[in-house]
C-alpha cells in the first residue's frame, strides 16, 4: 500500500519544484516574518503590513499582519478588472445542461458586485453586520460573498442543503439581521424552495431580520413580504461603491461546522491572513498558470467553496467554474461533460464523488475529450487507493498529478498536500505540509513523537488562515481545539507519519477503534474492503465486544448488478485479514444500499455507530441526512441483533 507514483516531470512554468519547495519550506519555518511578509505581497494593500504573525495559543490570541489594511474584493475583483477586464472570472454551468450558461468577465463581475453592494447598503447593511447567505450554486451566490467583503460585512454562508431550522440556529448565533437568498433553484432537476425555507425561518420564534435581499433565478412566484423582502433587480444601483478600508484583523466571515459536541461553531475567519492564505494555497496547490480555467465542485456553503470556488482562483485572476447540478444529472458522465465544455485544466472533486462515479463504470468517463485536465484534486476525506487510482488512470489517464488535500473548515485553506510537480503521490496520503505548516503527531498524554508514527495530528504554530474564534464563544474555540493538548492546535484528526515523511490521515480520533489492544483506523479497513472489486464503497465502525473491546462492524455497499451471497462474505472478511491482518477481521458485514451521507456527501458515522451498537432507539437528529429513509432499511439489515 505504500507505494509511490512519481510526479511528472515539471515544465518550465512550474510553480514549485522539490528543491524549490525544500528551500521555501525551510525558510517558512525558520524565518516566518520575512517569509509572510514577502507572501502578503501577493495582495494590495492600503497599508502594507509591518508586521507578520503575531501569536500565542496559551493564551489563544492569534492575529497576522494586524497594522495592514486591505480590501479582499479589491483583490478579488477591482484589481484583476482594471488589468485584464476581459479575462473571465466565472463561468456558470447550469444544472439543466440545455439551459443557457453564462461567463462573467472580470469588468462585469466588478458591476455585478458593485450593483449587489449597492443593494445590501440600500438594504441598511453596515460595516461590521453579519449577512447570512442561503442561495443556489449561482454566480450570484458568489457575487454576495463579494459584495459583503467590498462594503466589509461579515458573511455566514449556509449550505442550500440545510432545513429551516438550521438556518434559523444560525440566524441567531451571529445574531444576522440579513439574508441574501433566491425564488428557488434547481439540483439534479429537484426543486429547492430557497425562498420558502428562508420564510420558515424567519417564522420561527426568536429569529428577526431587518431585511431579505432576494435575487431571481427560477422565476418562481414566490411572496414577498412588504418592508422585508426587497428584489435585488429593484434595489440595485450602479452608483459608485468604493471597497471599505479593513483591517486585516476584521472578520471576513463565520462558517458553521460540526465538531464532536454541541451545535455547530461558527468560525471565524478574518480578512489579511486568510486572504494571503487563500491566494498561495491555490497558486502552488494546484500549480495554477493565468489563463487556465479551474473547477471546484464544492457548493459555497462549504468552506472548499469559499476558499476555492470564490476567494482562491480570483485572488490569483484565474477563472472559476460554477456548477449548479448533481454529478450524476441527467447521467453519470455529467462532470466529464463540464470539464470537456469548458475545457478544465485544474479539476477537484471529493472521493464520495470519485468513489460514486467509479461505480458507474469507465465508459461515461472515456466517452468525454478529457484532454484539457492538467492537475486533479480530492479533499474532504481520506482518499481509498483504489479510487485514487481510477482517479489518476481513468479520469487523469495516468498524465495529472493528484493532490490529496488535507484541510478543515478551521484551517481555512490547505495544510497537507503534494504539491504537483514536487512530490510524488502516494495513493491515500495527503502528502506533506504545506508552507509554514508545521505538524506535530503526538501520543494521547500529549508527548510529541518522532518519526514514523501515528498519534493525534496538532499544529504547532500558526499559520495566516487559522482561524480567529468562535463567534461570540471564544472559550468554545479554546476548549475545542486547544484544551486536549495545550499549546498545541489539535486537528481531531488521527494520522500516521511514513519514513518518507508522508502523513496518512487514518480519519477524526473518534473514529479510531481499539480492538484487542490493536489501534486501528476505521479507514484503513474501508480501503481493504473497496479494494474488491465487487465492493463499491464501505464504512466500518466500532461497537462493544465483550472480549476485544470493540469489535468491527462494515457497512458495505456493492457495485452495481453485484448481489450480496455468503461467498462474497467469506471473501471481504478474507480481504481484510490479507490487506492489514487478521486483527483486523470484520466481526459483522453488512450489505447495504447506500450510507447515510450528509447532503455534502460525509458519512455520518453516529448513525452507524448507533446502529452497531445495536442502539437504534436514540440515533440523535438525522435531518441533515441526504436520504433520511435510509434510516430504516440500515436497522432492519442490522447484524449485531
Ligand atoms: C476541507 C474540509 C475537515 C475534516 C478533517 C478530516 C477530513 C479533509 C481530507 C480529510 C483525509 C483529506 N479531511 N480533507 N481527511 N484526507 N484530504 O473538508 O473541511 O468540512 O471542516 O472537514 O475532513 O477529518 O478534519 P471540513
Amino acid at each position: 500500500m505504500n507505494d509511490t507514483v512519481a510526479h511528472p516531470a515539471p515544465q518550465a512554468s512550474a510553480n514549485c519544484t522539490s528543491d524549490e519547495y525544500r528551500t521555501l519550506y525551510r525558510r517558512s519555518i525558520e524565518e516566518p516574518d520575512s517569509f509572510w511578509l514577502e507572501q502578503a505581497q501577493r495582495l494590495d494593500w492600503f497599508t502594507a503590513p509591518g508586521k507578520a504573525g503575531e501569536w500565542s495559543y496559551d493564551p489563544v490570541d492569534i492575529a497576522w499582519y494586524a497594522d495592514g489594511t486591505l480590501n479582499l474584493c479589491h483583490n478579488a475583483v477591482d484589481r484583476h478588472a482594471a488589468s485584464q477586464p476581459d479575462a473571465t472570472a466565472f463561468i456558470f454551468e447550469p444544472d439543466d445542461p440545455d439551459a443557457p450558461g453564462r461567463t462573467l468577465s472580470y469588468r462585469e463581475l466588478q458591476a455585478e458586485t458593485v450593483r449587489m453592494a449597492n443593494a445590501l447598503k440600500a438594504l441598511g447593511v453596515t460595516k461590521g453586520d453579519r449577512v447570512t447567505i442561503y442561495m443556489p450554486m449561482i454566480v450570484e451566490g458568489a457575487v454576495a460573498m463579494l459584495a459583503c467583503a467590498r462594503i466589509g460585512a461579515v458573511h455566514s454562508v449556509i449550505f442550500g442543503g440545510f432545513s429551516p431550522e438550521s438556518i434559523a440556529g444560525r440566524l441567531k448565533d451571529c445574531d444576522s439581521r440579513f439574508v441574501v437568498t433566491a425564488d428557488g433553484g434547481t439540483r439534479g432537476a429537484k426543486p429547492i424552495p430557497f425562498k420558502a425555507n428562508v420564510d420558515a425561518a424567519l417564522a420561527m420564534d426568536g429569529v428577526e431580520v431587518d431585511g431579505v435581499l432576494l435575487v431571481r433565478h427560477t422565476g418562481d412566484d414566490v411572496p414577498v413580504v412588504d418592508g422585508r423582502d426587497r428584489w435585488l433587480h429593484n434595489l440595485a444601483s450602479d452608483d459608485d461603491c468604493p471597497c471599505e478600508d479593513m483591517a486585516a484583523e476584521d472578520p471576513l466571515f463565520i462558517l458553521y461546522t460540526s465538531g464532536s459536541t454541541g451545535k455547530p461553531k461558527g468560525v471565524l475567519h478574518t480578512t489579511g491572513g486568510y486572504g494571503v492564505w487563500a491566494a498561495m494555497t491555490f497558486q502552488y496547490t494546484f500549480d495554477y498558470q493565468p489563463g487556465e480555467v479551474f473547477w471546484c465542485s464544492a457548493d459555497i456553503g462549504w468552506v472548499t467553496g469559499h476558499s476555492y470556488v470564490t476567494y482562491g482562483p480570483l485572488l490569483n485572476g484565474g477563472t472559476s467554474v460554477i456548477f449548479e447540478g448533481v454529478p450524476n444529472y441527467p447521467d453519470h458522465g455529467r462532470f466529464w461533460d463540464v470539464i470537456d465544455r469548458h475545457e478544465v485544466s485544474l479539476f477537484y472533486t471529493a472521493p464520495t464523488a470519485i468513489r460514486a462515479l467509479m461505480r458507474e463504470g469507465d465508459h461515461h468517463v472515456t466517452s468525454r475529450d478529457l484532454s484539457s485536465l492538467r492537475v486533479l484534486g480530492t479533499v474532504g476525506e481520506p482518499i481509498n487507493p483504489e479510487a485514487w487510482r481510477w482517479y489518476h488512470e481513468v479520469v487523469g489517464s495516468g498524465r495529472c498529478p493528484i493532490v490529496d488535500t488535507w484541510w478543515q473548515t478551521e484551517t481555512g485553506g490547505h495544510m497537507i498536500t503534494t504539491l504537483p510537480y514536487a512530490h510524488d503521490m502516494k495513493p491515500g496520503s495527503a502528502g506533506r505540509p504545506f508552507f509554514g505548516v508545521r505538524p506535530l503527531l503526538v501520543d494521547n498524554e500529549g508527548e510529541s513523537l518522532e518519526g514514523a508514527v501515528s498519534g493525534n495530528l496538532c499544529i504547532e504554530a500558526s499559520w495566516p488562515g487559522q482561524a480567529r474564534t468562535v463567534y461570540g464563544d471564544h472559550d468554545r474555540f479554546i476548549e475545542a481545539y486547544f484544551s486536549t493538548f495545550p499549546g498545541r492546535y489539535f486537528t481531531g484528526d488521527g494520522c500516521r507519519r511514513d519514513e518518507d515523511g508522508y502523513y496518512w490521515i487514518t480519519g477524526r480520533v473518534d473514529d479510531v477503534i481499539n480492538v484487542s489492544g490493536h489501534r486501528m483506523g476505521t479507514a484503513e479497513v474501508e480501503s481493504a474492503l473497496v479494494l474488491h472489486p465487487k465492493v463499491a464503497e464501505a464504512a466500518v465502525v466500532g461497537y462493544p465486544h465483550d472480549i476485544k473491546g470493540q469489535g468491527i462492524y462494515c457497512y458495505v455497499t456493492l457495485m452495481e448488478g453485484v448481489e450480496p451471497s455468503n461467498e462474497l462474505y467469506t471473501d471481504l472478511r478474507q480481504q481484510v485479514r490479507k490487506e492489514i491482518g487478521p486483527v483486523a477481521t470484520p466481526d459483522h458485514l453488512h450489505f447495504t444500499a447506500g450510507l447515510p451521507k450528509t447532503r455534502s456527501g460525509k458519512i455520518m458515522r453516529r448513525i452507524l455507530r448507533k446502529i452497531a451498537e445495536n442502539d437504534y432507539g436514540s440515533l440523535g437528529d438525522t435531518s441533515t441526512l441526504a436520504d433520511p429513509s435510509l434510516v430504516d432499511a440500515l436497522i432492519e439489515g442490522r447484524q449485531n441483533r
